[in-house]
């Protein structure tokens, strides 16, 4: 760092008046249908990110047009919990100004894809007229708070649902650029006295994530985000949490100070305490994190160049915690559990397969009508997942026949498409909204599926879970690096293969080949499986066969992968 000038980003947040920039008169300016370059940076704390449709990007250059630019809007959604009645706002958003789909990411949030200039202000209105928002889904900022959406326990999980919610309102910008600029709040005459307690003037250096989660599922991927809180669950009550921090997935390829990361586990705190440790964390990030490359000022950098002891005591000092020796959890997997299964309250969950989290009508698979259906004609909650899926949630025992005519009646019963490995996969958006691609994932994982299915079935194993994960680039944004299966894009057609992540997500996978096509990538997995079928031990999972019989080494701290 030293004397190096600090990144552009953060010249803007600087000029800003707290994220205002000139994006009012961005959304005014009718000669374009896009907006400034430096609010195309702020938009993003608005849960705004601007785009254009790469299928087209080269024939509209040819014809000296303007890129088909359209809008890329997150909703704020912590633990991904839904009313029947914000589900059919949502629905009907997707409808009238998005591209007919909604799309629930790997943080339990949706996105809409495709929104024009001239229809951002009402929908972003509309969003919050349904009691949801858009501020910080995007960002400098603590981002989506992730919370378990599957509760055995209910009574835990709910409370670690409000810890999660009291998370996120702490951690909101307390600035007024958003209602004043979508939601024609007040104005304020001058910023000199708005104060952003938490963040300052220039909000985090990067992005910031957190996520609670109940062992033994680990379905938020604790260890990949910024700050985790693990429950400690005794005799039927939280104990407390496990703070574990410096995960985080994104690197680049062939930049070796870059790579993924897990979280450490820093020490043991009680409820009560959670708020205070969370904003000692994020304000040690905010004073130490590099903003002189934003390649290297995330959190994970911050406590590797640090040292884990040090930023601990950092924690400790600000938060006036001290915090306790580490409790003892144990996770088992980091998918969802789907099907029908029952809390100990005696309420009824589903967990739906999405997949890719598209939410879409196509052919007989009508995914968009069949929620809508579902939300208007049934009593319950819905709960988005960190893996892309949905979760009909809370129903009570009569209802469970009526909800299962539903699901088959638009085609959308898990049954109906889906082996065990296609229920542990997922793929990030990719092409052709995201600008940063470097090859297809949601649209290409579905082919890629069907080709490894058949190749396990011939082996007999078909109903082998194997958690695979695609991504159009290494920002990681499906968290490729701790699936079993990890294909990250580098090229057209090309990935790196990742193998030997741990099937709960407390392992890295190893990348064995580079820059790899189908038919690469499958010559590689065909004979492992053949393998696996012959050598495994009972109950093993491919992540832990592939490292046991030397196939891959045993990553233990993300750097090591610079290699490959
Ligand atoms: Fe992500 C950027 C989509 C979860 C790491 N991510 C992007 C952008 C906004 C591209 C951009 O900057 O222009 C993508 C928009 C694509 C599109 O057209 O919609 C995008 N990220 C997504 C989503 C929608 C993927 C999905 O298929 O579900 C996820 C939205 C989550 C949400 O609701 O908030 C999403 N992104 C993640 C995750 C997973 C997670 O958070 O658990 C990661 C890895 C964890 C992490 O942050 O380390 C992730 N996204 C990134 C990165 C790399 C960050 C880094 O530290 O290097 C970028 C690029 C960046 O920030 O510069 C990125
Ligand atoms: Fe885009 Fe890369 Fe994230 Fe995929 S991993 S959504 S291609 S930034």
């Amino acid at each position: 760092m030293g004397d190096s000038p600090v990144t552009d980003v953060e010249r803007i947040k600087a000029a800003s008046r707290n994220l205002r920039g000139t994006l009012l008169e961005s959304l005014e300016d009718p000669l374009t249908g896009a907006i400034s370059e430096t609010d195309t940076q702020l938009s993003k704390f608005h849960g705004i990110y601007q785009q254009d449709d790469r299928d087209v990007r080269n024939e509209r250059k040819r014809q000296k047009l303007e890129p088909a630019y359209s809008f890329m809007i997150r909703a704020r959604i912590p633990g991904g919990l839904l009313t029947t009645s914000q589900w059919l706002a949502l629905d009907r958003i997707a409808r009238e100004y998005a591209n007919d789909s909604i799309r629930l990411t790997t943080r339990q949030a949706v996105q809409f894809h495709g929104v024009i200039k001239r229809n951002l202000k009402q929908t972003i209105a509309d969003i919050n007229r349904a009691a949801l928002d858009t501020l910080a889904a995007c960002g400098d900022v603590n981002r989506n708070v992730m919370s378990p959406p599957l509760p055995a326990w209910s009574q835990v999980h709910r409370q670690v649902q409000r810890y999660a919610e009291d998370l996120s309102a702490h951690l909101t910008p307390a600035s007024g650029a958003y209602h004043e600029i979508w939601l024609d709040g007040e104005k304020l005459l001058s910023t000199e006295e708005e104060i952003e307690p938490i963040y300052g003037a220039t909000y985090l250096p990067r992005k910031f994530k957190a996520a609670f989660v109940v062992p033994p599922q680990n379905d938020v991927d604790v260890f990949a985000q910024d700050l985790g809180f693990i429950a400690i669950v005794e005799d039927g009550e939280i104990a407390g949490f496990n703070v574990t921090v410096g995960g985080g997935m994104g690197m680049t390829h062939g930049d070796t100070a870059t790579y993924p990361r897990l979280g450490d586990v820093l020490g043991f705190c009680r409820s009560e305490e959670v708020l205070a440790v969370a904003e000692a964390v994020v304000t040690a990030q905010r004073d130490f994190g590099d903003r002189t490359n934003r390649k290297h000022a995330r959190l994970k950098y911050t406590i590797d160049d640090r040292g884990l002891d040090g930023f601990r005591e950092e924690v400790e000092r600000r938060s006036g915690v001290s915090l306790d020796t580490p409790r003892r959890f144990v996770f088992v997997a980091n998918g969802d559990a789907y099907g029908w299964q029952r809390d100990d309250a005696g309420a009824w969950h589903y967990t739906m397969f999405v997949q890719n989290g598209r939410v879409s009508d196509v052919g007989d698979r009508r995914l968009l009508s069949g929620l809508r259906a579902l939300a208007s004609r049934h009593t319950c909650e819905l709960r988005l997942t960190p893996n892309q899926n949905l979760i009909v949630s809370r129903v009570v025992d009569g209802d469970r026949d009526a909800i299962d005519g539903t699901l088959r009646e638009f085609g959308i019963e898990n049954e109906a498409h889906a082996t065990n490995l296609r229920l542990n996969s997922m793929a990030c958006v990719g092409f052709p909204t995201c600008g940063l691609a470097m090859a297809e994932s949601e649209r290409y994982l579905p082919d890629l599926i069907d080709e490894l299915d058949a190749r396990l079935a011939e082996l007999g194993l078909e109903d082998a879970a194997i958690t695979t994960r695609m991504t159009g680039c290494a920002n990681g944004c499906a968290r490729p690096y701790i699936a079993e299966i990890g294909l990250v894009g580098k090229a057209p057609g090309r990935y790196t293969l990742f193998l030997g992540g741990g099937f709960a997500g407390e392992r890295i996978g190893y990348p064995l080949l580079d820059n790899a096509d189908e038919t690469e990538i499958l010559d590689a997995l065909t004979p492992l499986f053949a393998r696996y079928a012959n050598e495994r031990t009972e109950g093993e999972h491919f992540g832990d066969f592939v490292v046991r019989a030397g196939v891959v080494p045993e990553i233990s701290h993300g750097s090591e992968i610079r290699a490959g």
